[in-house]
């Protein structure tokens, strides 16, 4: 096989101390079952995988408010972080497996560690912008956003275990899409920010062609510059990826949530991209976790130069009779 242009390096952060469902911490390796490495080769990526971080316990994790396990946080993302500045250096685009969504903390930082200009495409049910004072239910799965905007700085109390944590990224350099389950709290801040935002509402109002469209205008709006694409399975329709831990109905159909990633892939510009929140436990049967995981490995390989109708080898020569 002749290789396309991508380099992917694969880094498993089976994390699930950020919300209180058990199972999420299968994920990477589930994705990796379902032939994740060997598919991206046959669409002739180079590909390392850094194999699974791991976690040691945190004694004494005592809640910070209603902030749940702020320490055991704080320290795995810390890990990534420095994994993901690793392995951009090594000059990969990132790929994280999660996980919750927490994770996204130490992906985000490790990434802007290397690749300052960086700007977010969050694709998900909700906004994941709660702030340690704002969280109704202390899952920090729902918070990483707010201790990486910096607008949000003077808003965050100081938590244990997070003081390395600086934010890096500003409000204009984020785009949310597939919003439906905001809390009011949250919506305040995205307005308070005027953070550009796709909710359902909008997609089924532009459909998803212009969505892609407007966000590439925006992030691009000045200059291009290497996008972190952020990708919540929960975005898409529950009648999709059932298996997760916060599903919300009315989502991105399977077709919107691949045409995201083929778009993201277009621009050439993606340098790390997360895949989090599948929880095979949370599958009632197996078809509903194989089409889960299964989802989450095309929405991965369509990052990645997959594209639905079909590609052929540079060199491929047609049999002669
Ligand atoms: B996910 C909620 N807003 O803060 C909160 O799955 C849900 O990473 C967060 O998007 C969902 O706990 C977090 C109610
Ligand atoms: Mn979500
Ligand atoms: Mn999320
Ligand atoms: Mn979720």
């Amino acid at each position: 096989h002749k290789r396309n242009h991508h380099s992917v390096g694969i880094i498993g952060a089976p994390f699930w101390k950020g919300q209180r469902r058990d199972g999420v911490e299968k994920g990477p390796d589930l994705i990796r079952d379902a032939g994740l490495v060997d598919k991206l080769k046959g669409q002739g990526c180079l590909v390392r995988d850094y194999g699974n971080l791991k976690f040691g316990d945190v004694p004494d994790d005592e809640s910070f408010g209603k902030v749940q396990r702020p320490r055991a946080v704080g320290r795995a993302n810390k890990q990534l972080a420095d994994t993901v500045h690793t392995i951009k250096n090594d000059g990969h685009t990132c790929v994280m497996l999660g996980g919750d969504h927490s994770m996204a903390i130490g992906s985000i930082l490790g990434h802007a560690a290397s690749k300052k200009d960086l700007c977010v495409v969050w694709v998900d049910a909700h906004a994941d912008i709660n702030t340690p004072l704002t969280t109704p239910t202390g899952n920090i799965h729902g918070q990483p956003m707010s201790y990486l905007i910096k607008e949000l700085h003077s808003k965050i109390p100081a938590i244990p275990g997070f003081s390395w944590i600086k934010p890096c990224i500003s409000a204009q350099d984020i785009v949310y899409i597939g919003l439906r389950d905001v809390d009011p709290e949250e919506h305040y801040i995205l307005k308070y920010l005027g953070i550009k935002s796709f909710s359902m509402t909008e997609v089924d109002h532009l459909g998803i062609t212009r969505v892609m469209e407007e966000t590439c205008d925006h992030i691009f709006s000045k200059v291009k510059r290497p996008i972190h694409l952020s990708y919540d399975i929960d975005a898409l329709d529950p009648s999709v990826s059932p298996a997760t831990g916060t599903p919300v109905v009315g989502g991105l159909t399977y077709r919107e949530g691949i045409y995201i990633t083929e778009q993201i892939c277009q621009t050439g510009l993606l340098s790390a991209l997360d895949m989090v929140e599948v929880n095979p436990k949370l599958g009632r049967t197996e078809a509903e976790v194989s089409s889960t995981v299964n989802t989450a490995v095309d929405l991965v390989l369509s990052c990645f130069g997959r594209v639905r109708g079909g590609s052929h080898a540079p060199d491929y020569c047609m049999p002669q009779p």
